[in-house]
């Protein structure tokens, strides 16, 4: 745990500094939520420490947040929408006016309001939250869209090239730095035989059959926050690799994250499913919002589901063998879990494959 009480007067919080605690299960950054006193008002903010692990570039990807965030909020402004302020992420200014702040040892840090009255779900419980999701991410897009100003910072390049990611596995395979290969050989196998998948549609994006858009990459369910009483999206949120992408990256993560039967960190595979009404919801909720598609994106809507789960199944087994120096982990076999647990969730995919594609293609009327 971190010394919030020094973090936070690196900010200008205009509050009394009163307490902190570790928030969310995000795997990536260090993330505090704090309570100030603002002249007895009690309020919450957001602490977060960037992880510059991941994130080899801090500063670059903290002008692309503050970018889009405050392209984002003056569109609300404009529009006189009654809550701009909740429904987007804002940087609350460094004392220097920086949206970001260093502390003495070097990390980077921001600050956002609290989104209050609403929260991100881990699993979703119903298939209105999947729809409302589905739809605002299809909102952030069209957002991003509009940007104004040049192309944005790659913040992980390559981060979806998911040829890359394969080949990356078989790096660490053959280094086997830390003599784990010999336990995960029924993973490898069932990876590498899913190979020609990996290429598929950086293939398409090579030929301009699929465009890059301005797009999220990172549309795991608990990274939009949904109202507490109505569940509409309130707020898209964990912008840190919105950047050059497809859109089709982002639909296939919220059908990693919305469609299982069980949750991303379960180890009781034997049940593993698909939820296809979650599924239907998500396509309904995409295409109120995501009118931009064409028609080689709408006919890769289901496969991509696919992809960005065995994408993920890729990076957790690589980090799994490189000594899980990636993602955060609580216990020392949690990426080879996941990884299990993606695979699981691949093959229930596959045996439905073509449902998927027939429910996709009817509404999109392909
Ligand atoms: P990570 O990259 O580690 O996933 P996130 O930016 O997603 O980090 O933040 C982690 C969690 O903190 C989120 O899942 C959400 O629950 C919470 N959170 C982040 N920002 C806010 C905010 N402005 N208001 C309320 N909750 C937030
Ligand atoms: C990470 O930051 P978080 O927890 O929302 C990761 C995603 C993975 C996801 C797997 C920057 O997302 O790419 O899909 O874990 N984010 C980054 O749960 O690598
Ligand atoms: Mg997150």
């Amino acid at each position: 745990m971190h010394n919030l009480k020094t973090i936070s007067r690196l900010f200008d919080m205009r509050a009394d500094f009163v307490s902190a605690h570790p928030y969310g299960s995000g795997h990536i950054n260090d993330t505090y939520c704090a309570y100030y006193d603002a002249a007895g008002l009690r309020i919450r903010y957001i602490h977060q420490r960037i992880n510059h692990n991941v994130f080899k570039n801090p500063i670059h990807l903290m002008e692309n947040v503050d970018r889009v965030t405050k392209h984002s909020l003056a569109l609300l402004l404009e529009q006189g929408h009654p809550e701009a302020y909740r429904r987007t992420l804002t940087c609350l200014p460094a004392i220097d006016g920086k949206p970001y702040a260093i502390d003495s040892e070097g990390n980077v840090w921001r600050t956002y309001p609290f989104i209050e009255r609403a929260r991100g779900y881990d699993v979703l419980e119903t298939t209105e939250q999947a729809y409302q999701a589905a739809k605002a991410f299809g909102e952030f897009q069209k957002l991003a869209a509009g940007l104004p100003g040049e192309r944005l910072h790659e913040t992980i390049p390559h981060f979806h090239h998911t040829r890359n990611r394969f080949l990356t596995l078989l790096e660490a395979i053959k280094n086997d730095s830390h003599q784990r290969v010999h336990e995960v050989g029924a993973e490898i196998d069932f990876i590498r035989s899913r190979e020609a998948d990996c290429s598929r549609i950086v293939d398409l994006i090579a030929s301009g059959q699929i465009p890059e858009r301005v797009t999220h990459n990172d549309t795991k369910l608990n990274n939009v926050l949904l109202d507490d009483v109505t569940a509409e999206g309130v707020c898209v949120i964990d912008l840190d690799t919105t950047m050059p992408g497809s859109a089709l990256y982002d639909f296939g993560d919220m059908v990693r994250t919305a469609v299982p039967k069980l949750a991303e960190d379960s180890t009781d595979l034997s049940n593993m499913d698909l939820k296809m009404d979650m599924f239907q919801a998500l396509l309904n909720g995409y295409s109120q919002s995501a009118t931009f598609l064409n028609d080689a994106e709408k006919s890769h809507l289901a496969f991509a589901g696919k992809l960005l789960t065995l994408e993920c199944s890729i990076r957790f087994l690589t980090d799994y063998l490189q000594g899980d120096v990636y993602f955060k982990i609580k216990t020392p076999s949690q990426n080879i879990d996941r990884c299990r647990n993606q695979i699981a969730f691949v093959k229930a995919l596959e045996r439905r494959m073509p449902e998927l594609e027939e429910r996709s293609n009817k509404l999109f009327s392909l």
